[in-house]
């Protein structure tokens, strides 16, 4: 069976990592799923020359075990011999930390682009290490940059790489809209487009909607090739009780008037039946009284992930939701 996954960084990380942990237990034909995951690649940055992948490195070294746990980005046993050279050269950015070991990976990744290696084949062979349990695809090979549009001082209209919003400014000046540069021209790779058509269940994790899977989804012809899918859809809410269980969720949503809560993000995806993307919707307890979208097939569960164990309880809910909606 095929299990396919549109994720960004941590939460996704988190909740594949919970999948795993699940098919291993499950004892029907469901334990020797394969799992693809299509990566959010619009967080992508270029610092010091080199390429940093953040949402695909966070699942690569999650499911790889070379996760730091606490920080959910970057290397576990991290030095920053560079990045302090870096500063004492007094060469920007400071704002985002790269350890020694991280960098490794960012040499490599741009070695190989430069080489003209496609982004996907990257991937794949950073992936040959770290054996993350999953085939992990970037959502195209194309250039797309999430810019994030603040006011100045003088309420001017200012892009922000989202780096910078986030990590820089720590999203201290409201985004006012979400650009996906070079998103119009991004193609799907063709790697992405077959793993929708062969899918048996597609889930969407509690990535952030807006910049994560949001991101993938404004990939043109990503968001069709999963209408059009005959696998069922099931996402997870990534909102519990009104507000986003980590990252910024909240901050995305308010720029572009989607409620923050579970039936907003709900209705933000759509119902397949309407044209949208979702067949199936799990939301926490809290929200177990308001309504997905006609058509969407609503289960509530808590959906705290403290413990691996929990996010495999999470994952194996969502996967019987869809495996329920194929029937
Ligand atoms: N996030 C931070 O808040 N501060 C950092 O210095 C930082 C460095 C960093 C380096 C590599 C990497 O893969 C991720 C890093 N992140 C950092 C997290 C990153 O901003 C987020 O993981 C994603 O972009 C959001 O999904």
């Amino acid at each position: 069976m095929e299990i396919i996954a549109l994720a960004g960084g941590i939460g996704g990380a988190r909740f594949l990592r919970g999948l795993l942990g699940h098919l291993g237990n499950r004892d029907d034909e469901w334990s020797t799923a394969t799992v693809t995951v299509i990566g959010n690649t619009a967080d992508d940055i270029t610092l010091f020359g080199l390429r940093v992948c953040p949402d695909l490195d966070t699942i690569m070294y999650t499911l790889g075990g070379g996760i730091h746990e606490a920080q959910g980005w970057g290397r576990d046993g991290e030095t920053f011999s560079v990045s302090t050279e870096l500063a004492a050269y007094e060469v920007p950015p400071d704002w985002f930390t790269l350890g020694d070991r991280d960098i490794a990976t960012h040499i490599v990744r741009t070695q190989m682009l430069r080489a003209g290696w496609s982004l996907t084949d990257v991937t794949a062979a950073l992936c040959s290490r770290w054996q993350p349990g999953i085939r992990l695809l970037p959502m195209s090979d194309d250039p797309i940059e999430t810019h994030v549009v603040v006011l100045d001082d003088a309420g001017a209209r200012e892009a922000l790489h989202f780096q910078e919003w986030w990590v820089r400014e720590q999203a201290r000046r409201p985004a006012q809209e979400f650009v996906f540069l070079g998103a119009a021209e991004a193609k799907p790779t063709p790697a992405v487009l077959d793993a929708v058509r062969e899918a048996d269940v597609v889930l969407l994790p509690p990535s952030n909607p807006i910049v994560s899977i949001g991101a993938i989804l404004q990939v043109a012809g990503i968001g069709d090739a999963l209408r059009s899918a005959s696998a069922p859809v099931v996402g997870v809410s990534p909102i519990i009780g009104g507000a986003p269980v980590r990252g910024m969720a909240d901050a995305c949503l308010a720029a572009i008037g989607v409620e923050t809560s579970a039936s907003g993000v709900a209705g933000h995806y759509g119902a397949r039946i309407a044209g949208g993307l979702l067949d199936g919707w799990l939301v926490a307890e809290e929200d177990a009284s308001t309504s997905a979208p006609a058509g969407v097939f609503q289960r509530s569960r808590p959906l705290l992930m403290t413990t691996e164990e929990d996010a495999a309880a999470i994952a194996g809910a969502t996967l019987d939701l869809a495996v329920e909606l194929r029937r």
